[in-house]
């Protein structure tokens, strides 16, 4: 069984720090369970274009209030605390966050504990550091 806590993971160099954003990376492609589990912070007042070309993603607001802006035609969503989107045909979107966002990200496949976005707003496919 794997036990993590919140506190351990900042420290424990899991931390990807970007611009608009902090994730704490729960869990990784090194823990074998075939998804990235992550905490992150969207910061206030913050817009953040997203296109994961090569992952799924997951996310599930647990507190702060935003917007979801679908690219290419899609809808525009309120985000705040129990509601959900996933990213199933890896589509392009910003995120608006009017407080801070706290967010569960689930990626597929998982990150290995690195990546931060390219100039799509992706992230690439990596190895095991
Ligand atoms: C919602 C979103 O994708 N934010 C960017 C950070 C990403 N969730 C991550 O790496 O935790």
């Amino acid at each position: 069984m794997i036990i993590r806590d919140l506190n351990s993971v900042a420290d424990s160099g899991h931390c990807v720090q970007a611009e608009t954003w902090a994730s704490r990376r729960l869990l990784l492609r090194a823990d074998g369970m075939g998804f990235s589990l992550h905490d992150t912070l969207i910061h206030a007042g913050t817009e953040t274009p997203m296109w994961y070309k090569n992952h799924l993603e997951a996310v599930y607001c647990i507190e702060g209030e935003g917007m979801l802006h679908a690219l290419d035609g899609g809808e525009t969503i309120a985000i705040r605390p129990g509601v959900l989107y996933a990213l199933d045909k890896h589509d392009r979107h910003v995120l608006r966050a009017r407080s801070q966002l706290r967010l569960i990200c689930v990626f597929n496949p998982p990150l290995s504990g690195k990546e931060t976005h390219d100039a799509d707003g992706s992230y690439p496919l990596l190895e095991d550091a």
